[in-house]
């Protein structure tokens, strides 16, 4: 059988580059490097082009340490353009050369599970489940949600939050937690996943987040306090129509949700449509842009679904919004760069869900040493405000703090290198899942002894009001 798939894969493989090179594809990645000076003219160029930003590094402008942003251009006119605008500004270098081979390759390893014989045995070999050997499709990852609240009947329960999407498929979640009698006292963190189509390993993560937990409830004390004292209710994909679409040939890098536009074209980058100041910066106007934020706030279904959903939930203390990719744990606020009320606090908080996570890294990383030929990447997570390069708002981080009351981040996962970009190889979905469970262990527990107080802005400044006026007067 193995065998069988493997050929069928080789052969498809095969035929992809073969296609490839007769289409001869231009969909291609750079990283633009530049000094913290240039950030906002870089930036200004990439929303200027309306090129689709990738990655970016969010480094204070005093650090002394160059940025890079990770932009795709999808032909050879938008990559003359765009090399030609950023050429004094920064140093850009060839990331990807061909995003096709790479999406094609990774979907048909999604499918035919061809590399995967090798990661198989280092699950069983570490009695994990085989779920993690691959990136799963929506039904798969729906029945998977159901086989957990099966075999740990008193720690989980399945729930599908109320109304569908545009192509009529619903949101699943699970709520972890002991003592379901008294579990409604309990605070709640929840983690959200997939709510950018491509970032596959944020629904992976969040679903080894899910499994970890229960997983480990018996043999980890500090699983056990947690689901013994709070909640962790988690949705791990809320954009299921964007990520079936980017299991489809030639639609791999798809971001938006699937609403069909006037234009004709398709998409709501379901990260700008939450009603916190909806349609202020980082957005576009134009509907086929990567980052158009939709009609109005919560114009969409699934934004109202997870709201609606969230702001019923009771005492819910703290938020993670996973994404990918950069390694990046980003904090209040990603439309201002000013400080929130909470900085010094979140600063702090956020220090720690880096250290953690580097810490896991580095003992993952020297157990995998000889397994992983030059070793495994170490990790280059940063701790960062949401804002510092690319402010954006409408965002669900901003949300859940503003409004919802709750300590929220948002974190960028792997990879930081970009090599891949979005396409992380699958092999890597059951290391980043134990480095972010090992780092939300940690946040659960500090949100529950620490009761952080809610976080607020600071009042609207001349910084927001010409960042308005700037996107006003450029559409
Ligand atoms: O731009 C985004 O939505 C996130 N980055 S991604 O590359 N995954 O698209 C970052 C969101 C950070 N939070 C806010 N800007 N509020
Ligand atoms: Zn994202």
């Amino acid at each position: 059988m193995f065998k069988f798939s493997y050929c069928l894969t080789a052969a498809a493989l095969l035929l992809a580059v073969c296609t490839t090179a007769i289409e001869s594809a231009t969909e291609k990645v750079y990283r633009c490097s530049f000094d913290a000076a240039q950030a906002s003219s870089v930036i200004g160029v990439v929303e200027t082009l309306d090129l689709d930003l990738w990655s970016h590094q969010t480094l204070p402008r005093d650090s002394g340490v160059s940025s890079f942003v990770d932009v795709r251009v999808s032909n050879a006119e938008e990559e003359r353009s765009a090399l030609t605008a950023i050429q004094n500004l920064a140093k850009c270098e060839l990331l990807i050369g061909d995003l096709t081979v790479v999406a094609e390759a990774q979907q048909l390893e999604a499918i035919y599970g061809s590399v995967l014989e090798k990661q198989k045995s280092r699950l069983d070999a570490e009695g994990i489940d085989p779920f993690f050997s691959n990136y799963r499709s929506y039904d798969d990852i729906n029945e998977k949600l159901a086989d957990l609240a099966d075999s740990y009947p008193d720690l989980a329960s399945i729930f599908t939050l109320n109304g569908v999407t545009w192509e009529n498929r619903t949101i699943k979640g699970l709520v972890l937690t002991s003592n379901v009698k008294s579990y409604k006292d309990k605070p709640v963190i929840y983690f959200n996943g997939g709510i950018h189509a491509r970032e596959w390993i944020s629904s992976a993560t969040v679903m080894y987040l899910l499994y970890r937990f229960l997983s480990t409830y018996s043999s980890d004390t500090l699983s056990k306090y947690i689901l013994d004292n709070m909640q962790i209710v988690a949705t791990p994909l809320s954009n299921p129509d964007g990520y079936e679409f980017t299991r489809t040939p030639g639609n791999r890098w798809w971001r938006k949700n699937r609403r069909l536009n006037p234009d004709g074209s398709y998409g709501v980058d379901l990260n700008r449509n939450w009603d916190e100041h909806f349609g202020r910066v980082g957005v576009s106007r134009r509907y086929s842009s990567e980052i158009y934020p939709g009609p109005s706030a919560f114009s969409e279904p699934e934004t109202q679904m997870l709201s609606r959903f969230i702001s019923s939930l009771p005492n819910k203390i703290g938020g993670i919004d996973f994404h990918s990719y950069g390694q990046l744990v980003l904090r209040n606020w990603g439309w201002t760069v000013r400080d929130s009320q909470n900085e010094v606090v979140l600063k702090e908080l956020g220090a720690s869900i880096v250290d953690t996570i580097k810490k896991t890294s580095e003992s993952l990383n020297r157990k995998l040493k000889k397994s992983i030929a030059g070793g495994r990447q170490p990790s280059l997570y940063q701790n960062v405000k949401g804002a510092n390069l690319y402010p954006a708002s409408g965002a669900t981080d901003d949300w859940m703090s503003a409004t919802q009351g709750m300590t929220a981040f948002t974190i960028e996962l792997s990879p930081a290198d970009g090599r891949y970009g979005f396409a992380l190889p699958s092999s890597e979905i059951v290391n980043v899942g134990e480095e972010i469970f090992k780092a939300m262990q940690v946040f659960c527990l500090r949100l529950f002894k620490e009761k952080i107080p809610p976080n607020a802005y600071v009042r609207r400044g001349s910084w927001h009001r010409n960042a308005w006026r700037r996107f006003v007067g450029s559409n």
